[in-house]
């Protein structure tokens, strides 16, 4: 197996962590793609993923799985133990949902803030192969979604321990790498979200946050 990674950036990571989690790291070949450097925009990486993203994973017998919910899918049904996307049916659903929760409210909500403000990604506030310009109100309306997501973990953690009930799950990967991805914007959680911070520091002291 190859994966496509980019050793800065977020979307990859949410990978990485997962391959950690499931105890797969000399398992798969990395393949670093330098995206300050703008190799996702060259020929050999547009064979390879043609929407010019990171992870992207390849199996020994060709098959790629262009975002990181088809690596995880993959890694997930090739290898369940640890299950990380749920163990029953209910389980499953639930996680499901965190992490669609957690992408849409978070993960995109720091990504349309970065994107719109940060002046390396003028005319790159979408990522793919068509250039879309910036929008300075999506900027602000993105950092105030984070905060708001902010308050989600928080409501969420004085309920359970991990994003999806009783069980780390990938959805915790993605909360976890949101926070630290917001970080990017001088965001952090708020001081009196102590529920999250807890949620926040328990993630950090597993193995696979230092990937
Ligand atoms: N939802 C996709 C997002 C992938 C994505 O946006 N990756 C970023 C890195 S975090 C990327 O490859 N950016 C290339 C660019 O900015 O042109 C996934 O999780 O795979």
């Amino acid at each position: 197996m190859k994966f496509y990674d980019c050793a800065a950036a977020p979307s990859p990571r949410l990978v990485r962590m997962f391959i950690a989690e499931k105890g797969l790291n000399n398992a798969i070949e990395t393949v670093e793609v330098d995206l300050r450097a703008k190799e996702q925009m060259e020929d050999n990486f547009r064979a390879i993923n043609p929407f010019l993203t990171v992870p992207t994973l390849e199996t020994d017998d060709g098959a790629r799985f262009l975002t990181s919910q088809g690596c995880w899918r993959y890694l997930e049904d090739t290898h369940p133990d640890p299950a990380l996307l749920g163990h029953d049916a209910t389980e499953k659903a639930l996680v499901a949902d965190a992490i669609w929760r957690t992408e849409q409210d978070g993960f995109l909500a720091v990504g349309e803030a970065l994107r719109n403000t940060a002046k390396g990604m003028k005319d790159r506030a979408l990522t793919g192969p068509h250039n879309h310009a910036q929008i300075a109100e999506l900027g602000e309306r993105g950092k105030r979604r984070v905060m708001h997501f902010f308050d989600l973990i928080e409501s969420t953690m004085s309920k359970q321990p991990y994003m999806a009930g009783e069980t780390f799950s990938a959805a915790d990967i993605m909360a976890f790498v949101t926070v630290e991805f917001a970080g990017w914007l001088k965001l952090t959680l708020p001081e009196t979200s102590t529920n999250a911070q807890r949620w926040f520091d328990a993630v950090k002291a597993r193995p696979s946050a230092a990937v």
